[in-house]
């Protein structure tokens, strides 16, 4: 970090000498003394004053309209860095450049010094935060209500090619985003027990902590409204047990200090299994009834009657993690606000929705139900009452004992266990999926028999991503060209993208899409030049995925198809190969062996075919380290090709799929997730669609498909798969992928050696069309020109209006 004091110049404009204030009055510095990073508090602390005014009016006039008010609830947001989005959004960037300049300073250097604010995981976490920033730009008041993690996602450091996890600070410096709100504090209890007080019932918990908010401003695009994220740290009642202090109990006076830190301590960093253990329970329970609390204390404090709170409330479950609020509503409704239990559970539906983001087996969550017993005694006792509720209409509509068993919010097949996201379906009017084939599989799979039962529930909301962050701020090049191209309309409206199809055509404007790019990927590689001194050839096909490593994500689907590649380029250096650089970057869950080992097959993959002069520049691997949302915003402008490549069935949307062909990147992909409806946007002949569909694989499996027997008609798959399995990328350790590829030989659950064939293919086609360069950059005007629809802004829109009933 720059420690040079930054040379001294005139005030030039208003909003400098404010800046200059700032930073006198607030940073405590004067310019002569300031660093970079006095500057950079200075900048945000100036620019929050203008945000500051718009976030008092939009509150202001919410109230006054007594508006009807959104509450997403969510265990992760993963919002990346702020000052550009918020500088852009206020349209204030210019302004702040020519402030800066004017000290000899320049805004990228400070935007690079601000840490990401990775409260998530990915996919998940990161479409909260888009939707946060699109509920501002539709003018929807809401609050977002979440978790203050101290550490957030961790920093990932590649060491001798292997995943190493370190805690990252993001707080280390202060956030100047944030707003502590004393005054909005709750009790949360834990544990304890349940009495009768005549007719009442009384939870008196063993354990308490404090939940205190602490807020950051969401700028919607043109700072029209500046919303709340809402965002919940913990303290003890009593921090410091004196009587046990001096009676010399030095450790135990601080208990409840530690007790309180564990619960906002780290984000569980993973995304695709329940962990199952205690304090992330804890942690689910400690943010909802904060967030209920919260709520209900806003409701009540300006309508007067809980009864109108689904007319002036919509709490909508990101994933199961917050589904505990469906129990703890019902519990402030009935034990507090002495609601009769019929009155409170219609209540509870009408003001509930939940989004299930998953069909994975293993990441549906379920507690053991002594555990939950144990920690939520009043809430057990409301969940037993509401499944009896539950399972009556279900007898009375003549549901079998499978079907009653299915449904029930006990799970009784093993130990018994609190099944989260049945109780999430019954407690809520609306149960959306994130994609087409997603809400489709939901129907069919996991909530078949409460679809039967309640058939009005399930419904639809394609996931979107935010144009703003995803297009105009990480990529101002292409939104340059787009501008001048087809005007600014799309700026505020990203269907008028669209208007970019009549020119699909024009060769001026492909060449000048195809120079953006150029100058996307040079930059990109000279990040990856600096930072991990690797050269890489802006004119090779920048082929990328990046994602969370797992198996049905299919990273290694796409690394064998790369040694089959490697393997083919050594056997016949005459033909006219296209030069690629692939890339992959991602996190793998700490606990998550294979996807750590396929981040060590990738770099031992790169360290072998990156220093093999036969190859000739023909083919570069790199693993980028610790892949984040700012990492993202470099990557996808830079990217040709786009890889959602995931097992048909498996991926429930994705997201990462939209930014790209947004940025004018092609995909090759399967029939999965989104991808299905990115195709029909984009049509079938702008997208390289491949392998098994949804149905196919289910079929397949049902089969008895044996991966064997396809290995071994497929002479390129069965070579590539002995490379790896041999050691021929790990001689140091010759039998380290032994297992890894074993798995595909035995069972292949993920359909990696089915899909091979086809996907290898896929990939020369992709060759065919890049050595057509004018057929490749009408492709990518194709693309950016279709997946307007892909906006969060869409996405919100229909949950506004069908969801909601806010717009
Ligand atoms: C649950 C219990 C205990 C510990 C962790 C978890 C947990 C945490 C995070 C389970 C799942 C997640 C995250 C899931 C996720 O990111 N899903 C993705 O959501 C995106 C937005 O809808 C989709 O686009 C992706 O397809 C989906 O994988």
């Amino acid at each position: 970090m720059a420690s040079e004091p930054v040379p001294v110049s005139a005030a030039s404009s208003e909003f400098d000498a404010h800046i200059v204030k700032v930073l006198r009055h607030r940073v405590g510095k004067d310019e002569r003394a300031a660093k970079q990073h006095d500057w950079y508090n200075a900048a945000i602390f100036a620019l929050r004053d203008s945000i500051i005014d718009r976030w008092i009016e939009s509150t202001r006039r919410t109230y006054d309209a007594s508006g009807k008010r959104v509450y997403y609830l969510s265990m992760e947001f993963l919002i990346g860095r702020l000052l550009r989005d918020a500088l852009s959004n206020m349209g204030m960037t210019r302004e702040m450049e020519a402030a800066l300049t004017a000290h000899g300073l320049d805004l990228s250097t400070l935007e690079e010094l601000e840490p990401d604010a990775a409260l998530g995981n990915g996919g998940l976490g990161r479409l909260a935060a888009c939707f946060m920033e699109s509920l501002a730009t539709l003018d929807i008041p809401a609050y977002g209500y979440g978790i203050r993690y101290v550490n957030g996602m961790f920093r990932q450091r590649i060491d001798d090619g292997w995943q190493v996890e370190l805690p990252e600070t993001w707080l280390a410096h202060g956030n100047p985003w944030e707003f502590e709100r004393l005054e909005s504090t709750y009790d949360i209890g834990f544990g304890g027990e349940v009495v009768a007080d005549g007719d009442a019932v009384v939870w008196n918990p063993a354990e308490h902590v404090e939940a205190t908010a602490i807020d950051t401003p969401v700028v919607g695009w043109q700072g029209k409204r500046v919303n709340t994220l809402r965002l919940w740290t913990a303290s003890p009642i009593d921090p410091l047990k004196l009587d046990a202090f001096n009676a010399g109990d030095h450790f135990g006076a601080l208990a409840e200090q530690v007790r309180a830190d564990s619960l906002v301590r780290v984000l569980y960093p993973a995304d695709s299994s329940a962990a199952g253990q205690e304090l992330r329970l804890r942690q689910e329970f400690f943010f909802t009834a904060a967030s209920v609390q919260d709520i209900v204390r806003r409701h009540v404090q300006y309508e007067g009657d809980i009864r109108t709170l689904h007319e002036k409330a919509a709490i909508q479950l990101n994933d199961t993690h917050p589904s505990v609020a469906v129990a703890e509503l019902m519990r402030l409704l009935v034990d507090i606000h002495g609601l009769e239990f019929n009155e409170a559970w219609e209540l509870t539906k009408k003001t509930i929705g939940y989004t299930n983001h998953t069909l994975l087996p293993e990441a549906l969550e379920s507690w053991p139900l002594p555990l939950f017993e144990r920690l939520l005694p009043r809430h057990m006792q409301i969940i037993y009452a509401i499944n009896s509720r539950v399972l009556r209409e279900a007898r009375k509509a003549g549901c079998t004992d499978a079907q009653i068993a299915s449904i029930s919010l006990i799970d009784e097949s093993g130990e018994r266990r609190v099944r989260m996201a049945n109780l999430a379906f019954v407690g809520a009017h609306s149960i959306n999926g994130v994609a087409a084939l997603h809400t489709e599989l939901m129907k069919e799979t996991v909530f078949a028999d409460l679809h039967k039962l309640y058939p009005d529930r399930i419904n639809n909301k394609t996931n979107g991503v935010t144009p703003r962050r995803w297009l105009q701020q990480c990529n101002p090049g292409l939104t340059g060209l787009i501008r001048e191209s087809i005007g600014d309309g799309f700026l505020d409206d990203t269907a008028k993208l669209a208007d970019l199809n009549a020119l699909a055509h024009d060769a001026v404007l492909g060449e000048k899409v195809a120079a953006v790019k150029r100058a996307n990927k040079a930059a990109l590689a000279d990040y990856i030049k600096k930072t991990m001194g690797i050269r890489l050839d802006p004119d090779a096909m920048f082929d990328v995925q990046i994602k969370r490593i797992h198996e049905y994500k299919r990273q290694l689907l796409n690394l064998i198809e790369t040694v089959a590649l490697y393997d083919q380029i050594r056997s016949h250096p005459e033909r006219d190969w296209v030069p690629r650089v692939k890339i992959f970057g991602g996190k793998a869950a700490s606990s998550y062996h294979n996807a750590k080992l396929i981040i060590k097959l990738t770099n031992d993959i790169a360290r072998r075919i990156n220093s093999d002069p036969s190859v000739g520049g023909l083919l570069k691997v790199v693993f980028v380290p610790n892949y984040n949302v700012s990492y993202a915003e470099r990557i996808i402008p830079a990217a040709d090709l786009s890889e959602q490549i995931s097992t048909a069935g498996m991926e429930a949307s994705g997201t990462g799929n939209m930014k790209f062909a947004l940025n004018g990147a092609l995909t090759i992909g399967t029939l999965d997730g989104a991808n299905v409806e990115i195709k029909e946007h984009v049509g079938d002949e702008n997208i390289f669609i491949f392998g098994l569909t949804a149905e196919e694989v289910a079929a397949a499996r049902a089969d008895g498909y044996k991966p064997r027997e396809v290995i071994a008609g497929s002479r390129e798959l069965g070579q590539a798969l002995q490379a790896i399995a041999s050691g021929v990328f790990s001689p140091d350790d010759p039998t380290r992928y032994e297992g890894l590829i074993n798995g595909i030989y035995e069972s292949d659950w993920f359909m990696c050696a089915a899909d091979f064939d086809a996907y290898a293919a896929t990939q020369r086609q992709v060759d065919v069309r890049w050595n057509d360069q004018k057929a490749w950059n009408s492709c990518a005007i194709r693309n950016i020109a279709n997946v307007g629809w892909f906006s969060s802004d869409r996405t919100i829109g229909e949950y506004a209006r069908e969801i909601w009933n806010v717009l």
